[in-house]
């Protein structure tokens, strides 16, 4: 789990500063919050478990991609397809998978977008390049995540029906927020750069 410690800190030192010089330069952070973990033992094993792979190192090198997981958190949508393209000019990290659940959220509602990048990890006698997974949010997407998380395990992976047509109403209303959000946003900037409402 070494390699994907220092894989998941160095992507996290690079938001750091793609965050303190955006701030620097435009008085304005596009990140709210950054989390990371490491998948536990449990994780790994339920999770090849769920994909049908035998327990073996060798395969959860190969079918865990969220070994070195970062959660980010943004005010606004808009932030996070900006992080999105700071992350993608970064000349040692590649994308190697997308996956936007807020262009096209999931059937329960679930939105976020979610990458896995690769990037080189230089060791005293090798550099190894390792898989980190970036998740992006809005405060309103991980407050409904986060809930949703909860009830999941909480019900044992069965939410029951009705419960389940609540949390997608909460997600639409999320979305509408968000867009409300982002269209207060405008306005501001659009103030802010010297216009004036008719
Ligand atoms: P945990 O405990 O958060 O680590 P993959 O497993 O990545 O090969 P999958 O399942 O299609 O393939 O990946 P996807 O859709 O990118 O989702 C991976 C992670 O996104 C999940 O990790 C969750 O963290 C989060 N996620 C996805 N769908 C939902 C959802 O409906 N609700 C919530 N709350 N989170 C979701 P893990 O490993 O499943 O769990």
């Amino acid at each position: 789990m070494l390699i994907h410690k220092f894989a998941m800190d160095e992507v996290n030192t690079k938001l750091q500063i793609l965050n303190e010089e955006f701030q620097h330069i435009h008085q304005y952070n596009p990140i709210e919050h950054i989390k990371s973990r490491l998948k536990h033992q449990q994780g790994i094993i339920q999770k090849l478990e769920r994909k049908g792979y035998a327990l073996t190192p060798e395969n959860a090198r190969r079918y865990v991609h969220d070994m070195a997981g970062i959660r980010i958190t943004c005010s606004f949508t808009s932030d996070i397809y900006h992080v999105l393209r700071m992350i993608k000019h970064q000349r040692d990290i590649t994308v190697v998978n997308l996956k936007d659940y807020i262009q096209k959220p999931k059937p329960n509602g679930y939105q976020s977008l979610h990458l896995i990048v690769k990037i080189p990890v230089f060791l005293a006698a090798s550099t190894e390049k390792t898989l980190v997974e970036i998740q992006m949010r809005t405060v309103a997407m991980d407050f409904w995540a986060s809930l949703e998380h909860k009830l999941f395990y909480k019900f044992d992976q069965e939410i029951p029906h009705a419960l389940r047509k609540e949390l997608k109403s909460a997600a639409d209303t999320m979305k509408v927020l968000d867009e409300k959000m982002e269209s207060i946003k405008c306005e501001i900037d659009f103030v802010k750069s010297g216009h004036t409402f008719m």
